[in-house]
Protein backbone atom coordinates (compact mmCIF):
# COMPACT_ATOMS: atom_id res chain seq x y z
CA UNK A 1 0.00 0.00 0.00
CA UNK A 2 2.69 2.44 1.06
CA UNK A 3 4.33 1.40 -2.56
CA UNK A 4 1.80 3.26 -4.40
CA UNK A 5 2.17 6.37 -2.43
CA UNK A 6 4.71 9.12 -3.06
CA UNK A 7 8.20 9.71 -1.16
CA UNK A 8 6.63 12.05 1.07
CA UNK A 9 3.35 10.06 1.87
CA UNK A 10 5.76 6.86 2.06
CA UNK A 11 7.73 8.45 4.74
CA UNK A 12 4.60 9.79 6.65
CA UNK A 13 3.05 6.58 6.62
CA UNK A 14 6.04 4.79 7.56
CA UNK A 15 6.18 6.83 10.53
CA UNK A 16 2.42 6.85 11.45
CA UNK A 17 2.50 3.06 11.18
CA UNK A 18 5.25 3.10 13.84
CA UNK A 19 3.54 5.35 16.10
CA UNK A 20 1.21 2.41 16.23
CA UNK A 21 2.58 0.24 17.83
CA UNK A 22 2.49 -0.12 21.44
CA UNK A 23 5.27 0.88 23.36
CA UNK A 24 7.08 3.01 20.57
CA UNK A 25 7.85 6.87 20.03
CA UNK A 26 6.17 8.72 17.82
CA UNK A 27 8.73 11.15 16.42
CA UNK A 28 6.11 14.51 16.82
CA UNK A 29 5.86 17.10 13.88
CA UNK A 30 5.04 20.64 14.16
CA UNK A 31 5.68 22.80 17.14
CA UNK A 32 5.96 20.22 19.62
CA UNK A 33 9.24 18.97 18.08
CA UNK A 34 10.57 21.80 19.45
CA UNK A 35 10.15 20.14 22.93
CA UNK A 36 11.89 17.52 21.75
CA UNK A 37 8.16 15.54 22.68
CA UNK A 38 7.25 12.25 21.24
CA UNK A 39 3.97 10.34 22.36
CA UNK A 40 3.89 6.69 22.70
CA UNK A 41 0.56 4.82 22.56
CA UNK A 42 0.80 1.16 24.65
CA UNK A 43 -1.19 -1.01 27.27
CA UNK A 44 -0.74 -2.14 30.58
CA UNK A 45 -2.49 -5.21 32.12
CA UNK A 46 -4.32 -3.56 35.52
CA UNK A 47 -7.17 -5.43 37.00
CA UNK A 48 -7.49 -7.75 34.71
CA UNK A 49 -7.80 -5.50 31.79
CA UNK A 50 -5.35 -4.24 29.31
CA UNK A 51 -5.88 -0.45 29.69
CA UNK A 52 -4.63 1.77 27.12
CA UNK A 53 -2.57 4.96 27.23
CA UNK A 54 -1.03 7.77 25.82
CA UNK A 55 2.28 8.80 27.04
CA UNK A 56 4.08 11.98 26.26
CA UNK A 57 7.16 14.07 28.55
CA UNK A 58 9.94 13.16 30.60
CA UNK A 59 9.61 15.69 33.38
CA UNK A 60 9.89 14.80 37.07
CA UNK A 61 6.25 15.30 38.00
CA UNK A 62 3.66 12.83 36.78
CA UNK A 63 0.16 13.78 35.52
CA UNK A 64 -2.72 11.76 34.62
CA UNK A 65 -5.10 12.94 32.47
CA UNK A 66 -8.81 11.82 33.03
CA UNK A 67 -11.21 11.77 30.37
CA UNK A 68 -14.97 12.18 30.31
CA UNK A 69 -18.31 9.88 29.75
CA UNK A 70 -17.20 7.38 26.75
CA UNK A 71 -13.20 8.06 27.32
CA UNK A 72 -12.83 8.68 23.71
CA UNK A 73 -10.89 12.21 24.89
CA UNK A 74 -7.86 10.38 25.36
CA UNK A 75 -8.02 8.18 22.54
CA UNK A 76 -7.16 8.52 19.17
CA UNK A 77 -10.29 9.27 16.74
CA UNK A 78 -10.54 6.03 15.07
CA UNK A 79 -12.04 2.64 14.53
CA UNK A 80 -11.33 -0.03 16.52
CA UNK A 81 -11.13 -2.19 12.94
CA UNK A 82 -9.97 -1.24 10.35
CA UNK A 83 -12.48 -0.48 7.58
CA UNK A 84 -10.68 -1.67 4.90
CA UNK A 85 -8.93 -5.32 6.43
CA UNK A 86 -11.24 -5.53 9.56
CA UNK A 87 -7.13 -5.64 11.26
CA UNK A 88 -8.21 -4.31 15.34
CA UNK A 89 -6.33 -1.16 15.54
CA UNK A 90 -3.57 -0.07 16.62
CA UNK A 91 -1.97 -2.15 13.92
CA UNK A 92 -3.44 -1.55 10.59
CA UNK A 93 -2.61 1.53 7.61
CA UNK A 94 -6.04 2.46 7.71
CA UNK A 95 -5.96 4.14 11.17
CA UNK A 96 -3.41 6.42 9.70
CA UNK A 97 -6.43 9.24 9.95
CA UNK A 98 -6.58 8.65 13.49
CA UNK A 99 -2.91 9.42 14.28
CA UNK A 100 -3.06 12.44 11.67
CA UNK A 101 -5.80 13.43 14.56
CA UNK A 102 -3.71 12.92 16.86
CA UNK A 103 -0.58 15.16 15.62
CA UNK A 104 -3.32 18.01 14.55
CA UNK A 105 -4.34 18.05 18.21
CA UNK A 106 -8.09 16.91 17.70
CA UNK A 107 -8.42 14.35 20.25
CA UNK A 108 -10.03 16.09 23.67
CA UNK A 109 -6.92 16.36 25.63
CA UNK A 110 -4.78 17.17 22.50
CA UNK A 111 -4.06 20.69 23.63
CA UNK A 112 -2.87 19.27 27.05
CA UNK A 113 -0.76 16.51 25.13
CA UNK A 114 0.77 18.25 22.74
CA UNK A 115 1.62 21.55 25.33
CA UNK A 116 2.22 21.00 28.73
CA UNK A 117 5.53 21.54 29.29
CA UNK A 118 7.25 18.25 28.13
CA UNK A 119 10.41 19.00 30.72
CA UNK A 120 8.68 19.26 33.74
CA UNK A 121 5.84 16.93 33.45
CA UNK A 122 5.42 13.59 32.03
CA UNK A 123 1.84 13.35 30.79
CA UNK A 124 -0.24 9.87 30.93
CA UNK A 125 -3.82 10.12 29.50
CA UNK A 126 -5.70 7.30 29.86
CA UNK A 127 -8.80 4.88 28.35
CA UNK A 128 -10.98 3.77 31.29
CA UNK A 129 -11.68 0.17 30.61
CA UNK A 130 -14.53 -0.22 27.99
CA UNK A 131 -13.57 2.83 26.59
CA UNK A 132 -11.02 3.88 23.65
CA UNK A 133 -9.04 1.27 22.80
CA UNK A 134 -8.93 -0.18 26.29
CA UNK A 135 -11.37 -2.82 25.15
CA UNK A 136 -12.71 -5.74 25.58
CA UNK A 137 -14.51 -6.00 27.79
CA UNK A 138 -17.52 -3.63 26.86
CA UNK A 139 -17.94 -0.79 29.34
CA UNK A 140 -20.40 -1.81 31.81
CA UNK A 141 -22.34 0.52 34.71
CA UNK A 142 -22.04 -1.72 38.09
CA UNK A 143 -22.89 0.98 41.16
CA UNK A 144 -19.13 1.25 41.75
CA UNK A 145 -18.38 2.14 38.96
CA UNK A 146 -16.32 5.65 39.69
CA UNK A 147 -14.90 3.24 42.38
CA UNK A 148 -13.16 0.81 39.84
CA UNK A 149 -12.22 3.32 37.44
CA UNK A 150 -10.14 5.34 40.49
CA UNK A 151 -8.64 2.02 41.26
CA UNK A 152 -7.87 1.44 37.76
CA UNK A 153 -6.26 4.49 37.16
CA UNK A 154 -4.26 4.76 40.64
CA UNK A 155 -3.07 0.82 39.76
CA UNK A 156 -2.22 2.09 35.98
CA UNK A 157 0.41 4.95 37.48
CA UNK A 158 1.77 2.21 40.40
CA UNK A 159 1.92 -0.36 36.97
CA UNK A 160 4.39 2.43 35.09
CA UNK A 161 6.41 2.25 38.46
CA UNK A 162 5.68 6.84 39.02
CA UNK A 163 5.62 6.81 42.39
CA UNK A 164 3.45 9.88 43.25
CA UNK A 165 1.10 11.53 40.40
CA UNK A 166 -1.12 14.66 40.18
CA UNK A 167 -4.49 14.32 38.49
CA UNK A 168 -6.33 16.29 35.47
CA UNK A 169 -9.49 15.20 35.98
CA UNK A 170 -12.34 16.35 33.33
CA UNK A 171 -15.98 15.62 33.63
CA UNK A 172 -16.55 12.18 34.56
CA UNK A 173 -12.38 12.35 34.83
CA UNK A 174 -12.91 14.88 37.58
CA UNK A 175 -15.24 12.63 39.51
CA UNK A 176 -13.04 9.25 39.42
CA UNK A 177 -9.53 11.85 40.75
CA UNK A 178 -11.69 12.91 43.49
CA UNK A 179 -12.30 9.74 44.24
CA UNK A 180 -8.71 8.55 43.57
CA UNK A 181 -7.50 11.22 45.83
CA UNK A 182 -9.95 10.36 48.63
CA UNK A 183 -9.05 7.03 48.54
CA UNK A 184 -5.13 6.93 47.90
CA UNK A 185 -3.97 10.13 50.06
CA UNK A 186 -0.52 9.69 50.08
CA UNK A 187 -0.43 8.39 46.25
CA UNK A 188 -1.80 12.01 44.54
CA UNK A 189 0.19 14.83 44.84
CA UNK A 190 -2.08 17.78 43.37
CA UNK A 191 -5.02 17.24 41.70
CA UNK A 192 -7.27 19.93 38.99
CA UNK A 193 -11.29 19.04 37.92
CA UNK A 194 -13.47 20.77 35.91
CA UNK A 195 -17.03 19.62 34.55
CA UNK A 196 -17.12 17.53 37.68
CA UNK A 197 -20.15 16.89 40.22
CA UNK A 198 -20.44 14.84 43.65
CA UNK A 199 -24.28 14.11 43.51
CA UNK A 200 -26.90 13.93 40.76
CA UNK A 201 -30.26 16.34 41.23
CA UNK A 202 -33.64 16.38 39.05
CA UNK A 203 -32.08 19.14 36.96
CA UNK A 204 -28.84 16.69 36.47
CA UNK A 205 -31.28 13.88 35.20
CA UNK A 206 -33.28 16.30 33.14
CA UNK A 207 -30.14 16.97 31.15
CA UNK A 208 -28.95 12.99 31.24
CA UNK A 209 -32.04 12.44 29.04
CA UNK A 210 -31.09 15.11 27.01
CA UNK A 211 -28.59 13.45 25.95
CA UNK A 212 -29.32 10.13 26.06
CA UNK A 213 -29.90 9.19 22.41
CA UNK A 214 -26.96 10.21 20.57
CA UNK A 215 -28.64 10.39 17.34
CA UNK A 216 -29.76 14.00 18.57
CA UNK A 217 -26.25 14.98 19.21
CA UNK A 218 -24.30 17.68 17.02
CA UNK A 219 -22.72 16.33 14.03
CA UNK A 220 -19.63 17.84 15.11
CA UNK A 221 -20.29 15.92 19.22
CA UNK A 222 -21.27 12.14 17.55
CA UNK A 223 -18.65 12.26 14.55
CA UNK A 224 -15.70 11.16 16.31
CA UNK A 225 -17.17 8.97 18.81
CA UNK A 226 -18.84 7.34 16.31
CA UNK A 227 -15.81 6.59 14.20
CA UNK A 228 -14.06 5.35 17.25
CA UNK A 229 -17.14 3.01 18.28
CA UNK A 230 -19.04 2.87 15.43
CA UNK A 231 -22.69 3.91 15.65
CA UNK A 232 -23.87 0.79 17.81
CA UNK A 233 -21.56 0.63 20.93
CA UNK A 234 -21.72 4.16 21.15
CA UNK A 235 -25.59 4.78 21.16
CA UNK A 236 -25.64 1.60 23.48
CA UNK A 237 -22.97 2.53 26.08
CA UNK A 238 -24.51 6.22 25.80
CA UNK A 239 -27.67 5.23 27.15
CA UNK A 240 -25.90 2.85 29.59
CA UNK A 241 -23.96 5.59 31.05
CA UNK A 242 -27.54 7.32 31.59
CA UNK A 243 -28.73 4.60 33.24
CA UNK A 244 -25.38 3.88 35.04
CA UNK A 245 -25.14 8.04 36.56
CA UNK A 246 -29.45 7.61 37.37
CA UNK A 247 -28.40 4.88 39.39
CA UNK A 248 -26.67 7.49 41.67
CA UNK A 249 -30.21 9.84 42.14
CA UNK A 250 -31.59 6.91 44.15
CA UNK A 251 -28.98 6.85 46.83
CA UNK A 252 -29.16 9.32 50.13
CA UNK A 253 -28.56 12.71 48.87
CA UNK A 254 -28.46 11.36 45.58
CA UNK A 255 -24.57 10.97 46.21
CA UNK A 256 -21.88 10.00 44.10
CA UNK A 257 -19.06 10.61 46.52
CA UNK A 258 -20.21 13.55 48.85
CA UNK A 259 -18.79 11.60 51.56
CA UNK A 260 -15.37 11.20 50.24
CA UNK A 261 -15.38 15.02 49.75
CA UNK A 262 -13.28 15.31 53.26
CA UNK A 263 -10.73 12.96 52.92
CA UNK A 264 -9.09 14.83 50.07
CA UNK A 265 -5.85 16.08 50.79
CA UNK A 266 -4.53 17.13 48.44
CA UNK A 267 -3.87 21.09 46.86
CA UNK A 268 -7.09 20.93 44.54
CA UNK A 269 -7.79 23.30 41.58
CA UNK A 270 -11.61 23.47 41.02
CA UNK A 271 -12.41 25.12 36.97
CA UNK A 272 -15.87 25.76 36.22
CA UNK A 273 -16.94 27.71 32.52
CA UNK A 274 -19.73 29.55 33.63
CA UNK A 275 -21.09 28.60 30.41
CA UNK A 276 -21.03 24.86 31.03
CA UNK A 277 -24.70 23.63 29.64
CA UNK A 278 -24.77 20.32 31.11
CA UNK A 279 -23.07 20.91 35.13
CA UNK A 280 -24.52 23.56 36.47
CA UNK A 281 -22.44 26.07 38.71
CA UNK A 282 -24.21 24.71 42.01
CA UNK A 283 -21.63 21.73 41.69
CA UNK A 284 -18.76 23.47 41.30
CA UNK A 285 -19.47 25.51 44.28
CA UNK A 286 -20.40 21.95 46.29
CA UNK A 287 -16.76 20.70 45.33
CA UNK A 288 -15.43 24.54 46.28
CA UNK A 289 -17.17 23.87 49.98
CA UNK A 290 -16.39 20.54 51.13
CA UNK A 291 -12.66 19.66 49.25
CA UNK A 292 -10.91 21.15 51.62
CA UNK A 293 -8.32 24.76 50.98
CA UNK A 294 -9.79 23.70 47.55
CA UNK A 295 -9.53 27.09 45.29
CA UNK A 296 -12.17 27.82 42.77
CA UNK A 297 -11.08 29.57 39.31
CA UNK A 298 -14.34 30.64 37.08
CA UNK A 299 -14.03 31.13 33.36
CA UNK A 300 -16.50 33.71 32.54
CA UNK A 301 -16.72 32.04 28.87
CA UNK A 302 -16.08 28.30 29.38
CA UNK A 303 -18.47 25.85 28.50
CA UNK A 304 -18.16 22.16 29.42
CA UNK A 305 -14.59 22.03 27.11
CA UNK A 306 -12.89 24.95 28.38
CA UNK A 307 -9.92 22.96 28.08
CA UNK A 308 -10.05 22.58 24.70
CA UNK A 309 -11.83 26.35 23.55
CA UNK A 310 -9.23 27.97 26.08
CA UNK A 311 -6.12 25.76 26.07
CA UNK A 312 -3.51 27.89 26.64
CA UNK A 313 -5.18 29.77 29.39
CA UNK A 314 -6.07 26.32 30.77
CA UNK A 315 -2.40 25.07 30.28
CA UNK A 316 -1.23 27.95 32.17
CA UNK A 317 -3.54 27.69 35.11
CA UNK A 318 -2.75 23.74 35.42
CA UNK A 319 0.70 24.12 35.03
CA UNK A 320 0.97 26.68 37.71
CA UNK A 321 -0.90 25.10 39.89
CA UNK A 322 1.02 21.75 39.62
CA UNK A 323 4.39 23.33 40.24
N1 LIG B 1 -20.11 13.81 33.03
C1 LIG B 1 -20.27 13.76 31.58
C2 LIG B 1 -18.94 13.48 30.96
O1 LIG B 1 -18.15 12.79 31.53
C3 LIG B 1 -20.84 15.00 31.00
C4 LIG B 1 -22.16 15.40 31.57
C5 LIG B 1 -22.23 16.11 32.74
C6 LIG B 1 -23.31 15.06 30.92
C7 LIG B 1 -23.44 16.47 33.27
C8 LIG B 1 -24.54 15.44 31.42
O2 LIG B 1 -25.79 16.49 33.13
C9 LIG B 1 -24.59 16.14 32.60
N2 LIG B 1 -18.63 13.96 29.77
MN1 LIG C 1 -6.46 -1.99 7.63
Amino acid sequence: MAATLGGRAARRLRLLLSALKPGIQVPRAGPAAAFGSSVTSAKAEVNGVHLHYLRTGDGEHAVLLLPGMLGARASLACPARCPLCSAPSPRCPGLIGSLSALLSGETDFGPQIEKLNKKLFTVVAWDPRGYGHSRPPDRDFPVDFFERDAKDAVDLMKTLKFKQVSLLGWSDGGITALIAAARYPSYVSKMVIWGANAYVTEQDTEIYQGIRDVSKWSERARKPLEALYGFDYFARTCEKWVDGIEQFKHLPDGSICRDLLPLVQCPTLIIHGEKDPLVPRFHADFLHRHVRGSRLHLMPEGKHNLHLRFADEFNKLAEDFLQ
